[in-house]
């Protein structure tokens, strides 16, 4: 929720120990900076205070993953096994039956998911796919779960007949900084993503927008993503933050790997600068250890991706999430 200035303080922690916990959207790259720059228990002291002001710090919000379009898509991300251009030894698969998609969703709601996350190897969503991705909003959204779906840029008429048909969430990650992003995709512009995310906003449907680390950014660039994601007219409800999943033949396979610290500093900082956003620890949990993941939830971070796969990769099997979930105390938030 917005507002001037004045948190909203939970029941967690006073009012008084909460310093830097108001909604703002007009963060400079030194101001972001000096919050990296603290020592790691200052940062994550300073993250947890403001993650109780504004959140039960033992909930964490669960989403499943679903590829409805599998790989041949016409971008150039060099972190991705799905562009046309790299050799991945991918299974292409065309638009999924709506049938499978109700099945994989009703298996994800029994195993405790409360939103479906659909995404598709795309550019951008075209004409002729518009009616099969509604109907897989309406009938996901008719089981009670939240929908969202990442399917590339959409106009301004598109984004609104997906909240006709009742999406909750989309999913367009501005993955880097400005000045970053060339290095990683050519086959679209910072500017085109800014495009797509203003069209979501205006149709009132929840953004979910972060970004990968571990792509050989420095912290300058992590910052100038943070920056961009925080200064937007209103912070994203969601804020996927992507450990870099290295997929052999993609141009990004063998990046030098990041500092886990590094990381969680991110996720704090993620978290003090959108104190009501949820913050989830998205890709790339296979290689974290479980110390890590539990400093990411000390961080900040209240969401994660569930289920054995993400979209092409491998995710933790839900046995080991629900072992280190019980061992840390969280529970999922419904
Ligand atoms: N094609 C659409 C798009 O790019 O917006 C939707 C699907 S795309 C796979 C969704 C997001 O997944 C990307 O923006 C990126 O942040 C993330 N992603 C893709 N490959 C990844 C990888 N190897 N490691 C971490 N995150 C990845
Ligand atoms: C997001 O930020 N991460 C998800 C989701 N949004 C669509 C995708 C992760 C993909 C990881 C690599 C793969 O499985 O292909
Ligand atoms: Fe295509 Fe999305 Fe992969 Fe980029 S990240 S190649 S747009 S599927």
């Amino acid at each position: 929720m917005e507002n001037n200035g004045t948190a909203s303080v939970g029941t967690h922690v006073s009012s008084a120990m909460i310093t830097d916990a108001v909604i703002r959207h007009d963060w400079t790259k030194e101001q972001i900076a000096r919050l990296f720059n603290q020592s790691f228990n200052d940062l994550l002291f300073q993250a947890q205070q403001i993650h109780r002001a504004y959140f039960d710090p033992n909930a964490v919000q669960i989403s499943t993953l679903l590829s409805i379009k599998t790989g041949r898509c016409a971008e150039d991300c060099s972190y991705c096994s799905q562009s046309v251009r790299y050799d991945t030894d991918l299974d292409n698969q065309p638009l999924m039956p709506l049938n499978e998609v109700v099945e994989a969703a009703k298996l994800a709601k029994e195993n405790g998911a409360s939103r479906f996350c659909m995404g598709a190897a795309w550019r951008c969503l075209n004409a002729k796919d518009e009616a099969a991705i509604i109907a897989m909003i309406t009938a996901v959204k008719s089981l009670g779960m939240e929908t969202c779906m990442t399917l590339g840029m959409l106009t301004k008429e598109q984004a609104q007949i997906l909240k006709k048909a009742g999406l909750d969430y989309y999913n367009h990650n501005l993955d880097t900084s400005p000045e970053f992003y060339g290095e990683v995709i050519t086959t679209r512009t910072y500017q085109d993503r800014l495009d797509t995310l203003s069209y979501v906003r205006e149709a009132e449907i929840n953004i979910c927008s972060g970004g990968i680390l571990g792509m050989g950014e420095k912290r300058q660039d992590r910052i100038a993503l943070l920056q961009q994601l925080v200064n937007l007219p209103q912070h994203p409800e969601s804020v996927p933050i992507n450990l870099l999943v290295q997929i052999e033949g993609t141009p990004l396979y063998g990046a030098e790997l990041l500092d886990p610290l590094e990381f969680v500093r991110t996720v704090a900082v993620a978290r003090i600068l959108m104190p009501a956003s949820v913050v989830r620890l998205s890709a790339g949990r296979e290689k974290m250890t479980d110390e890590m993941q539990a400093l990411c939830f000390f961080a900040g971070a209240n969401s994660i991706f569930y289920g054995d796969r993400l979209l092409t990769t491998d995710n933790p099997k839900t046995s080991k999430d629900q072992q280190l979930f019980q061992r840390l105390g969280i529970h999922a938030l419904q």
